[in-house]
């Protein structure tokens, strides 16, 4: 089927997720909340703007949704069938490309099944964007799940402004190499105007990748390509590290209600214990057992007292129906249970383990409680935990440990850099961290504070769509 010629909207988000989530509400029905995510706030201003339409999927297999509207904004539904769930969602996305563009912390899986689905699935949503964008519209694609929607898109509407931006990292070539329909994923991204990343390496490790899989050579950060019929298109290929709504979460964190739930937690922990805190979704690239380990070896070691220090662990359950993910549950709560009975006592557990999902106003809470935060991720995208720690802390107070392998540690170079792999460096920091003077946390937490308030995530929608509606900027 050809989409109608156009649609009537100026601009279009296309993700793999609607950014509203089911609700149950008390009387059986069901009815639609937006999620909390950073992108749908960020994104809110200009869709109001615009008259903005955001396609992606409801995270329900086989469900036919007309298109409606919720928060001034035009949902627009793709149907996913349970064999895609499986093939294009748990496979392909999460179990091919997730694990390779994170270093292959784990094997990637290559199947030619997955493949097909992507494929399918990928043209359904540019079909979808085809059909809902207006005459000369700006679309932008978000995320890996999603890359090649741009050159399908550019084939049905070449009318289009198209922006693409990876959240997750651009592995180097010598990884990217393996991918069996490598030069599919290039030609898919390259029918964008503008490729943003999350760091200049992710960038770089792309242009480079355009080399090597179509032979392609890049201009600075400029790749010039032939249409089928033969003009040539410039694309480029940059970083815009994304952020978060600093304002928001200072505000929260300032807030009465915080106050009172943060001297509550204090008590219900054993004030005046130091807490450490990590928040991660249940992932492998996180490091999470990296952080257990040296966390267990300090309370085996004495160099930190459970009397004294308490580490609570947030995991929130992700991609529970993926095999790898089974594992490492398992893996991690044997460790936690194995660390909780060496070291407890009764009402004084060494770690909170929390499995769950909680509301943005706790996690502020507990971020305010932490005087230190752990990041130890293998490989991370940007990490957006590290920087809602510094947003909440208003009161220059806490130490913020994080992994060299996210690109927060591009921007957040006051925190404690740590390479997540050297578990001894890894537990001296802790120590560091733990025993750091007043002076110099403020000192270093106000450095942070200020990158973040001004590099916001509103900010980064900005310069993003900036550049891709006057690429002669670039
Ligand atoms: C990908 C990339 C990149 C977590 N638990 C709860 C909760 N969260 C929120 C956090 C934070 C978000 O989820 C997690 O974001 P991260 O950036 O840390 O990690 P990923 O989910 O892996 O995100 C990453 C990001 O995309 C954006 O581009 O930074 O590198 O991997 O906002 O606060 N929020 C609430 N309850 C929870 O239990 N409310």
């Amino acid at each position: 089927m050809s989409p109608r010629p156009e649609g009537r909207y100026e601009f279009v988000v296309v993700a793999n997720r609607l950014p509203v989530d089911r609700v149950e509400e008390p009387d059986g029905r069901s009815d639609w909340r937006q999620s909390p995510g950073g992108l749908v706030t960020a994104l809110q201003p200009v869709m109001q703007q615009a008259d903005g339409a955001w396609i992606g999927w409801t995270g329900a297999a086989d469900e036919d949704l007309e298109p409606f509207d919720h928060s001034h904004m035009r949902l627009v539904p793709v149907r996913l069938s349970g064999d895609e769930v499986e093939k294009f969602y748990e496979g392909f996305s999460n179990g091919t490309l997730w694990p390779l563009y994170h270093d292959v912390i784990v094997p990637p899986t290559y199947h030619r099944e997955w493949w097909d689905s992507y494929v399918t699935v990928n043209r359904r949503f540019a079909q979808a964007a085809a059909e809902q964008a207006a005459e000369g519209a700006t679309v932008w694609v978000q995320d890996y799940q999603l890359q090649l929607v741009p050159a399908e898109l550019r084939r049905l509407r070449p009318d289009l402004r198209i922006g693409f931006f990876n959240h997750i990292p651009f592995p180097p070539y010598e990884i990217f190499a393996q991918l069996p329909w490598r030069r599919q994923v290039i030609e898919g991204l390259l029918g964008a105007d503008l490729l943003g990343f999350q760091r200049g390496q992710d960038a770089s490790n792309f242009l480079r990748a355009c080399r090597r899989a179509v032979g392609l050579t890049r201009r600075g950060h400029t790749i010039v390509v032939r249409d089928p019929q033969g003009r040539s298109r410039r694309v480029h290929a940059r970083a815009f590290p994304i952020s978060i709504d600093a304002r928001a979460l200072d505000r929260l964190a300032r807030s009465e209600e915080t106050r009172e739930r943060v001297k509550a937690l204090r008590s219900e922990l054993g004030d005046p214990r130091l807490v450490v805190l990590g928040v991660d979704r249940l992932d492998y690239t996180k490091g999470i057992q990296h952080r257990l380990k040296a966390y267990g070896e300090l309370l085996e070691d004495g160099r930190v007292d459970p009397s004294e220090v308490v580490l609570v662990q947030v995991a929130t359950p992700s991609r529970e129906r993926v095999e790898q993910y089974r594992l490492l549950r398992d893996e991690i709560e044997l460790t936690v249970g194995r660390l909780n009975g060496d070291h407890s006592t009764i009402g004084l557990p060494a770690v909170h383990y929390l499995h769950h999902s909680y509301p943005r106003e706790e996690m502020v809470a507990l971020y305010q409680l932490a005087d230190v935060l752990l990041v130890t991720s293998l490989r991370d995208g940007m990490n957006l935990v590290a920087k809602e720690y510094v947003a909440s802390r208003y009161d220059e107070r806490g130490v913020l440990v994080l992994s060299e392998f996210t690109g927060a540690a591009d921007e957040l170079t006051n925190a404690l850099l740590v390479n997540p792999h050297d578990i001894q460096g890894v537990k001296d920091t802790i120590v560091r961290a733990l025993q750091m003077p007043e002076r110099e946390q403020a000192r270093r937490m106000r450095t942070m504070r200020k990158r973040i308030i001004e590099y916001d995530v509103a900010r980064w929608a900005r310069e993003f769509l900036h550049a891709l509606r006057h690429p002669e900027d670039e």
